[in-house]
């Protein structure tokens, strides 16, 4: 077992295999199956490339041959940081299948993190393409890899110059020992928007059961097109169901190099795709693009959104607008998904962020003295079940921090439940702005301003202040003329806004810095805007 991997105790895996969620199958075995029921089937779509699942299944075969070639063995980390390009997925497999586990590091991801992610995972194997979006990746690895002793290989997908092309280690596959399902499959990234990242261990067992539940609540079929177009590192589009249930459920995967509706529209149209993921900013940017684009978007039937609150503005304009389904995803790296089901009350689709995956998904609602607070009240929510982690990789100290004595996984988010079993996701702990005493929501705040017509995304945001402790600032991105701050306030007033919930200071911005995944990186916007 990996060293550094917190396991569930005994009785919650005996409960979680008898319940038939661990199903005792590695992620490697996913593909195996999938290629030998239906081999010319499309599993991979990048570009003018198409990989059947046979052509998937032998290369991951081929690959895994070639690094265990290089030396690369059972437990060993490898940093991947590649884009979406169908090489990720042939890697992700190759890894499983020799039980080394993958690093999931994020395109946007440069020194500081990269270098973090080395050091902390001791990775033997460094992953990149040659160039992506501008960017060449070759410079970055010479500078990550003085600092990294444990780092033995630098593999390119293109041009590796010095290093290694990863298209050279195919070999003739050969017998490798299966893995154990018990075992760690993978690392995940904290998708906290402040901080150095963790890791989240992630077993074969935990994470085919993420996938192919989530496929099952999302209707994937051997029929569905995915259109991968948040970075596919990332936990929504890898597994929730993302790439993984749509292989699961034998469907193909259009890999979309960028989210942006230039890219994403005429890949839409030309691969007939039925489903994908965004977060809520892209979510607002295809509505705005769909207003004058003429792709054709008719064979999308389902938009799933989630990793920050889609307000309920912007959720009502996505059936009439996108022509397709919504679905609400409230997720974590770190495990627990809830889904608005495909036969929700649209009440609860626009106004909710769903209910849990699992029937053995065990939420607690508390207050700030951990106590479970009177129903239907907000308070934090504290989560452990079949495929939520019970620590951090190699972080005793935050661990003890992070998680209850007999196992809740707390996670910082305030929700609220509603009798049918939903969340609503209220904010962060600390998304709420201290104004001299009166706590203001900033999600409400946010909600109110994005009803302007003027306003075209916002976030809003505490400064500090002599006098109030904290005051509020509206970073506005406007649609054409910026809103004036007494637009905005006679506005909130006329929704019937509490006096303290205006904001002190109105700043418009061209477009607000975000995390590597997209989300507005709050800590990042207070300090352009205060400077
Ligand atoms: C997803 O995962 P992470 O690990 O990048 O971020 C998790 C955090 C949650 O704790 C919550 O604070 C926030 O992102 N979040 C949402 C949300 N979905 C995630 N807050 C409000 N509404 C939502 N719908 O972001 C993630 C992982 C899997 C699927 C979807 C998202």
């Amino acid at each position: 077992m990996l060293d550094g991997f917190t396991p569930w105790p005994k009785e919650f895996a005996d409960r979680y295999r008898e319940r038939g969620h661990w199903g005792g199958r590695t992620l490697g075995s996913l593909l195996r199956q999938r290629a030998a029921a239906t081999p010319e089937a499309i599993a991979v779509v990048d570009g003018d490339r198409r990989w059947t699942y046979r052509d998937l299944d032998e290369r991951a075969d081929r690959l895994a041959a070639g690094l265990h070639g290089l030396g690369l063995a059972s437990g060993d980390r490898v940093l991947v940081h590649l884009p979406n390009i169908a090489e990720f997925l042939e890697l992700s497999f190759a890894l499983f299948r020799l039980g080394a586990l993958p690093v999931m590091a994020l395109p946007a991801h440069r020194e500081a993190e990269i270098g973090h992610l080395l050091a902390l995972s001791e990775a033997v194997a460094y992953v990149i393409p040659d160039t992506h979006l501008g960017f060449d990746h070759r410079p970055l690895a010479r500078t990550v890899g003085q600092k990294a002793p444990a780092l033995r290989h630098v593999l390119v997908a293109g041009d590796p110059q010095e290093f290694t092309a990863l298209a050279s280690l195919s070999a003739e596959p050969r017998p490798l020992p299966e893995p154990d399902p018990s075992d760690v499959a993978l690392l995940l990234l904290s998708g906290g928007t402040t901080g150095a990242p963790k890791l989240i261990p992630r077993t074969h067992d935990d994470y085919l059961y993420n996938a192919a539940a989530s496929a099952a609540v999302t209707g994937l079929t051997s029929g569905t097109r995915y259109l991968a177009a948040l970075p596919v590192a990332h936990n929504f589009p890898l597994a929730c169901p993302g790439l993984l249930g749509t292989l699961h459920a034998g469907g193909t995967v259009v890999m979309c190099p960028h989210p942006s509706p230039d890219t994403a529209f005429p890949l839409i149209a030309r691969e007939r795709v039925t489903v994908t993921a965004l977060v809520p900013s892209l979510a607002l940017l295809w509505l705005e693009a769909a207003e004058w684009a003429d792709d054709d978007l008719g064979s999308l039937e389902l938009l799933q959104v989630g990793g920050s609150r889609l307000k309920a503005e912007a959720a009502r304009r996505i059936g009439p607008e996108l022509g397709c389904r919504l679905q609400q995803v409230f997720g974590m790296a770190e495990g627990l998904l809830c889904y608005t089901r495909l036969d929700d009350r649209d009440d609860l689709v626009l106004d909710t962020q769903g209910r849990p995956l699992s029937e053995d998904d065990e939420l607690r609602i508390v207050d700030a003295e951990d106590h479970e607070a009177p129903d239907g009240e907000v308070g934090e929510l504290l989560v452990r079940g079949p495929y939520t982690l019970r620590g951090y990789y190699r972080a005793d100290d935050h661990n003890a921090r992070a998680f209850t004595e007999d196992g809740f996984y707390r996670s910082g988010d305030l929700v609220r439940r509603l009798p049918s079993g939903h969340l609503v996701v209220e904010g962060r702990i600390k998304d709420v702005i201290n104004r001299g005493g009166e706590k203001v929501p900033v999600e409400e705040v946010e909600n109110h301003l994005l009803a302007h017509p003027a306003v075209l995304d916002v976030a809003v945001v505490g400064l500090p202040d002599t006098r109030l402790g904290e005051r509020s600032c509206a970073c506005v991105v406007p649609r054409g003329t910026p809103p004036s701050r007494a637009d905005l306030i006679a506005h909130l007033t006329g929704r019937g806004l509490a006096a303290f919930k205006l904001p002190d200071e109105v700043k418009a911005l061209g477009s607000f810095p975000r995390t590597a995944l997209g989300k507005v990186d709050k800590a990042a916007l207070i300090r352009q805007v205060s400077a």
